[in-house]
Parts: C-alpha cells; structure tokens; sequence
C-alpha cells in the first residue's frame, strides 16, 4: 500500500467539502484509512492561522502577508499531518493545497507566480499531490451556494474580477496538466458529481494499492 495524496480546489461553493465526505466514505467501505483535511489549517496551530486569514478586519492584509501565512499554515500542515499520514500508507483528501495559492495569491491578487513556487519547494519540498480534482463552475452558482450559509469571511468578499481570474487559474492548471488534475463539472446536480466521482473509484483504489 502507498499513501495516496489527493487535494479538491475549485472557486468558493463549487462542493469541495460536501464531495470529499462523499469520496472518504467510499474509500473507507473499501478498507482503506482515510484522512480528511484542509487548507488552511488541518491543525491546531494551522487553524489559527486560518482564522487570521479569513477574519474580515479593518486593516488590509499586505498581499505577501497573505502569502507566507498560507505557507506558514501549510508547513505546520504538512509535519503534523500530511506527510506521517502518507508516510503510514493513508489516503490524505485535502480541501484546497498549493493550487489555491496559484488561484487566489497569484491569479487573484496578482502576486509572481515565480516567488509562489519558490515558497512551494521551500515548504514542500518534491512533495505535490498525487491527484487533483478540480470542482469547476460559474462564479454566480458557487458565490450563491457559499453566501446561503451567512456572513461571507474576508475571501468572499472580494469581487467578479478577482473570482473570475482564480477561477480561471485553477482551468488553466489542469489544463497544463492533464495526468495530475481531473476537471468535474461542478455545476450538476449533486447526484451527477458523485456518479462522476463513482467512475474515479477503482482507478483510486488501483493506485493506492501501488
Ligand atoms: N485560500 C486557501 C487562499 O487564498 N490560498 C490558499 O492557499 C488556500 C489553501 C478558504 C479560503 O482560503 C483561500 C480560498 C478560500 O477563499 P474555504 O472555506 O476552505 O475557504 O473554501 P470555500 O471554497 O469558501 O469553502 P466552501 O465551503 O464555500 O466551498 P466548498 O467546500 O467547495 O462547498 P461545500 O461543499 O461546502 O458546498 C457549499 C454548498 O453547496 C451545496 C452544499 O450542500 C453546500 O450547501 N452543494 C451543492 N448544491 C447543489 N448542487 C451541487 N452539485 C452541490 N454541491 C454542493
């Protein structure tokens, strides 16, 4: 058995949260120890840092502020959960990795995408997720979903601009590469998503089995 990483990106509301419940499930009634995550945070520490990140405040958080605070979250992340949990042979399903901060950090708030990578190596290291399911959908539908459940965090809160580029961001990734990113069409009903995500199954379990 090999540990397999595998992270949900996509705009906000695109059902990263709802689908990785989904994909756990079917994987745990296959035998297989899962460990559900997210970005930021997935510990503690990490999810103090989310909350820095997503508290709406009067003072304008610096862009490179932004940045290293997601890096910060990510290598308490990566110690204290990721890298023992794949390390013992564990699925990892993380809501949102290194992608977001391509989407949001470079695309959205237009930061170089050369200084994102160089954090990426410095914080990771080789390590890049074995799979990446990319929830795609109109910025309306997913803005609609995420704001049914109240008050929107400092993210939300930004405009059309700012969604559409971070929305094309993450199809441009997967556009660039197609044997690491799996495009869904997050805009279907519910059911239709997890019948996509069904098709996925038994090439997860084929790779996880090495
Ligand atoms: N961020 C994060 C960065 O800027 N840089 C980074 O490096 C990282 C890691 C985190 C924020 O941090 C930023 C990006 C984000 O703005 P978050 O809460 O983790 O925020 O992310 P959100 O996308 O805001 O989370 P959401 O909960 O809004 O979106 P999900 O998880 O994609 O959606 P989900 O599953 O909660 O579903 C939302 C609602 O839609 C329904 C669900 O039941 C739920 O009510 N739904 C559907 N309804 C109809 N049809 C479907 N197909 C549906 N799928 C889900």
């Amino acid at each position: 058995m090999t540990g397999l990483f595998i992270t949900l990106e996509g705009p906000e509301g695109a059902g990263k949260s709802t689908n990785r419940e989904y994909l756990a499930e079917r994987l745990r009634d296959a035998g297989i120890e899962v460990v559900l995550t997210r970005e930021p945070g997935g510990t503690p520490l990490a999810e103090r840092i989310r909350e820095v990140l997503l508290a709406p405040v009067e003072e304008v958080m610096h862009p490179d502020t932004e940045l290293l605070l997601v890096f910060a979250a990510r290598a308490q992340h990566l110690a204290e959960v990721i890298r023992p949990a794949l390390a013992r042979g564990a699925v990892v399903l993380c809501d949102r990795f290194t992608d977001s901060t391509y989407a949001y950090q470079g695309a959205g708030r237009g930061l170089s995408l050369e200084r994102i990578a160089a954090l990426e190596t410095f914080v990771q290291g080789d390590l890049r997720p074995d799979l990446t399911l990319v929830f795609d959908l109109p910025i309306e539908i997913g803005m609609a979903r995420a704001s049914a459940r109240g008050r929107l965090d400092r993210f939300e809160q930004e405009g059309r601009v700012f969604f559409e580029a971070v929305r094309a961001a993450f199809l441009q990734r997967a556009a660039a590469d197609p044997g690491r990113y799996l495009l869904v069409d997050a805009a279907q009903p519910l059911t239709q998503v997890q019948q996509a995500l069904d098709v996925l199954l038994p090439q997860l379990l084929e790779r996880h089995r090495g």
